[in-house]
């Protein structure tokens, strides 16, 4: 049996001078129950706790830790750059190598600009969108997230749907004004803003979504959904700071066939380091100061450290091109998941794309926010706990993705396997 006493101990400790103990709502167990668990460090598949507590980890950060944690080769280029220096708020080499990788893999991108996170990299692609089309609005859709900046933070995913907040307490209406919401795979639900307003600048989404849970675009949603946009002259606006370099080395984009005018990236190209990007074609990176009228800055942007961090993954992901291992080892956990659901009489719907996926506890397929929203979180509880305490780390929510790594084992698999087992017969009993 594990023991979390050390764990429990800090949590203790931390929520004197921190906010819930945690650096960010999603890391709380609130709707699972207990309290975080404190990581003490990684290496490969796997994770250990301060107490001593292994597990596969499924959560990687969500999402960067794609060959693992502490790659060789990566730990080998940060060292290196560490001996250099740590910041100088001025132009090094490593951010040229870096826009070079990403703009040869990106066919929409012809430059981009780092920033230091994913939710900088989509506040600044929206005012991008505004600078370049003069117009105000944007659409989103319901379920996804795209960081805290104000004006998305209504109808979002992850930590807002974990805690059952419709919105944020502290963003002013005028803030959200000019957002307006659609639902995931309904074209029509987009069609119909534009019937009744015609200052939208673009639209932003998941290609994927993974903070709703993973819901997969449907019967060729984006491609008619950016087809749809350039007849109305507005932008299409891809958040793949999930799946970027993810879902294939071109990201959900390349996988899905559809080219964004921006794109917003992050996770995994900074492998592990505090780093965002987004990118569009000349004309619309342009606007984009010192070259053009919009504003947009960072002392720590372009981090040297960061951009190591994102060279060294990048180069080792494509040398490894792990993008069919992970379909057959997101295959064989998927049939696992339903193997054990089906074994236990579970209702279940797996979602899945590429190395990016979870179980609702629904009968119901999941398509939308909605859907989503009709599994179990319950259920889910009762998953999590048995997940933790047979070796497996998953996100403490319903509604984020689980990742998977280039790093994962057969041994891994098989711990995965018999963690699910468990899990699913304690969800069985807990009817
Ligand atoms: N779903 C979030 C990332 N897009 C998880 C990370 C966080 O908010 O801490």
């Amino acid at each position: 049996m594990k023991e979390f006493q050390k764990s429990q101990k800090l949590y203790n400790k931390g929520l004197e001078n921190l906010v819930g103990a945690v650096n960010s709502p999603v890391r709380a167990f609130a709707s699972v129950g207990g309290n975080p668990l404190f990581i003490k460090k990684g290496k490969g598949s796997r994770i250990i706790d301060v107490d001593g507590n292994k597990y596969v980890d499924l959560v990687l950060s969500y999402g960067p830790m794609i060959l693992g944690h502490r790659h060789k080769k990566v730990q080998k280029s940060i060292n290196k750059a560490l001996k250099n220096g740590y910041s100088f708020g001025a132009s090094t080499e490593n951010e040229i190598k870096l826009a070079k990788i990403i703009c040869d893999t990106f066919p929409g991108m012809d430059k981009v600009r780092f920033v230091n996170s994913g939710t900088e990299a989509v506040l600044s692609s929206i005012r991008l969108a505004r600078a370049y089309t003069g117009k105000s609005k944007i659409i989103k859709f319901s379920g996804c997230y795209h960081g805290h900046q104000d004006s998305l933070l209504v109808a979002a995913g992850s930590g807002l749907a974990t805690l059952s907040l419709p919105g944020s307490k502290g963003v002013p209406e005028d803030a959200v004004k000019n957002t307006l919401i659609a639902e995931y795979n309904d074209l029509e639900s987009v069609k119909k803003h534009f019937e009744n307003h015609d200052d939208i600048a673009g639209v932003i989404i998941e290609p994927v979504a993974g903070n709703m849970g993973v819901v997969i675009p449907q019967n060729k949603f984006l491609e008619e959904l950016k087809t749809f946009l350039q007849s109305k002259g507005a932008l299409l606006i891809a958040d793949e700071v999930m799946t970027g370099f993810r879902s294939k080395f071109g990201g959900a984009q390349e996988l899905l066939g559809v080219e964004a005018d921006i794109t917003c990236l992050g996770k995994v190209i900074g492998g592990g380091f505090p780093v965002g990007a987004y990118g569009a074609r000349n004309e619309i990176m342009q606007m984009v100061a010192p070259l053009g009228e919009m504003y947009q800055a960072g002392t720590l942007s372009g981090n040297p450290i960061a951009m190591a961090g994102g060279i060294s993954t990048l180069t080792e992901l494509k040398k490894q091109d792990p993008y069919i291992l992970f379909d057959r080892v997101g295959e064989r956990i998927e049939n696992i998941l339903l193997d054990a659901a089906k074994k236990h009489n579970v209702d279940i719907t797996v979602n899945r794309f590429g190395s990016m996926l979870n179980p609702f506890f629904t009968k119901v397929k999941v398509t939308n926010f909605k859907e989503a929203q009709t599994s179990d979180t319950k259920k889910f509880a009762v998953f999590f706990w048995e997940m933790i305490k047979n070796g497996v780390f998953l996100p403490p929510s319903q509604f984020e993705a689980w990742f998977l790594s280039s790093a994962l084992t057969e041994e891994d698999i098989r711990v995965i396997e018999n963690a699910v087992d468990r899990a699913m017969e304690k969800v069985a009993e807990s009817k």
